[in-house]
């Protein structure tokens, strides 16, 4: 039970948000969804509620409206002379402080990642993204590509970017090559971002990833499937609340073990958001999210001769020179430049969007113009 929603992350900015229902309506937060309704936690515990029907029309009309793990909502009491008790309606979803939205992918014909224009919302409200990446997979370090992209979406999405470099214990130091040269590459990756190495089989670092939630805070683990996203949520609540399983040793890669997003209240305070694994994420509309992530490749930008380099072959180029000096990884030259395209291919999409929208919308209008202005 939470008699004090403000466990739950409530604040009283939200209070003003809670719509005027004609049956009185009590806000609750989304646990989890399931095809056309949710699991929600009240202050008197938690409930099935179905989406409500200004819920669907919005839903139909923007699929980003879609009620999600993490959502403040507006719950509607039906049926209150039943006598099995509440069933509930889920009436309105509460604007969203912030949203992590990830943009569908599919391969062109090149074999290259592009987006497909559809945006998902993983997972709303949250204070602070845990980016987790394994330190090995089967056969290979972290994917800082992978890592790259996530932050770059935690950014945008409002909300705080922590890499977590997840079993640790796993990582085989090599005669050049230690934890620590991983973490500083990762460290090189997310500039400006925490990066702490976790084992949540001894506890390592546990404590450091909890510090991050404060009393209230709510916070979602996204990276692929095997990370042990899981494992450390267990962790984290000192309980097995999620189920975990064993990596097929045949690619490392683990099966999905995690099939829905979940919102858990820990013990100790504050909220964290289970999800399946994400091997690839599109990137979506993007202002400041990839610069951030590339603040280093920026930060050189400036010395380039030409205020408008592209850092390919240009004279006078700071970033081609720091990668020559291997003050820059190429790696991450590249992965800019993956991600500058895609950012950019991701805003004309989202512009030929809107143009489409506001032309029939006018159509619309000038029809039911048309219709009125008839005898
Ligand atoms: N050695 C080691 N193994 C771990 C650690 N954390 C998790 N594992 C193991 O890794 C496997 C996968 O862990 P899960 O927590 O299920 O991974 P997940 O990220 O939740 O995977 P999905 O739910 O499929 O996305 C399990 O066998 C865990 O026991 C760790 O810190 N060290
Ligand atoms: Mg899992
Ligand atoms: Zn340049």
């Amino acid at each position: 039970m939470f008699n004090d929603l403000s466990l739950l992350g409530w604040h009283d900015g939200l209070a003003e948000q809670l719509p005027d229902l004609p049956g009185g309506a009590v806000a609750a937060r989304v646990a989890r969804v399931d095809r056309g309704a949710a699991e929600v936690i009240a202050a008197d515990g938690t409930h099935q509620a179905r989406f409500g029907a200004r819920v669907r029309r919005a839903a139909a009309a923007d699929p980003l409206a879609l009620p999600c793990v993490g959502d403040w909502v507006a719950l509607a009491r039906l049926d209150l002379s039943s006598s099995q008790g509440g069933r509930y309606e889920l009436a309105e979803v509460l604007p969203r402080r912030t949203a992590f939205v990830r943009g569908g992918v599919s391969r062109d014909s090149r074999g290259g990642l592009s987006g497909d224009g559809q945006g998902q919302v993983l997972a709303a409200n949250v204070d602070v993204v845990f980016v987790a990446e394994p330190s090995m997979h089967a056969t290979d370090f972290a994917d800082l590509g992978r890592i790259e992209r996530l932050v770059a979406l935690a950014w945008e999405s409002g909300a705080r970017p922590v890499v977590l470099v997840t079993k640790a214990d796993l990582f085989g130091d090599l005669p050049n090559r230690g934890l620590d040269d991983l973490l500083a590459d990762v460290a090189a990756a997310a500039p400006g971002v925490d990066v702490h190495p976790v084992c949540s089989f001894t506890g390592d670092g546990v404590d450091l990833v909890r510090a991050h939630l404060g009393p209230s805070g709510t916070a979602v683990v996204l990276g692929p499937s095997g990370a042990g996203k899981s494992t450390l949520v267990n962790a984290l609540a000192g309980a097995e609340v999620m189920e975990t399983q064993q990596v097929r040793a045949a690619d490392g890669r683990g099966r999905h073990t995690t099939v829905h997003r979940q919102l858990i209240p820990l013990p100790g305070g504050g909220l964290v958001i289970d999800t399946p694994g994400i091997r690839r994420v599109g990137l979506y509309e993007m202002s400041e999210g990839v610069g951030l992530v590339f603040s280093d490749i920026e930060e050189l930008a400036e010395d380039c001769r030409f205020s408008d380099c592209r850092h390919r072959s240009e004279p006078g180029c700071a970033v081609l020179a720091a990668v020559e000096s291997g003050e820059l990884p190429e790696r991450r030259l590249e992965s800019w430049n993956r991600l500058q395209r895609e950012a950019a291919w991701m805003a004309r999409r989202t512009d030929a969007r809107l143009r489409a929208e506001e032309t029939r919308k006018w159509k619309t209008i000038h029809k039911q113009m048309r219709g009125m202005s008839r005898p």
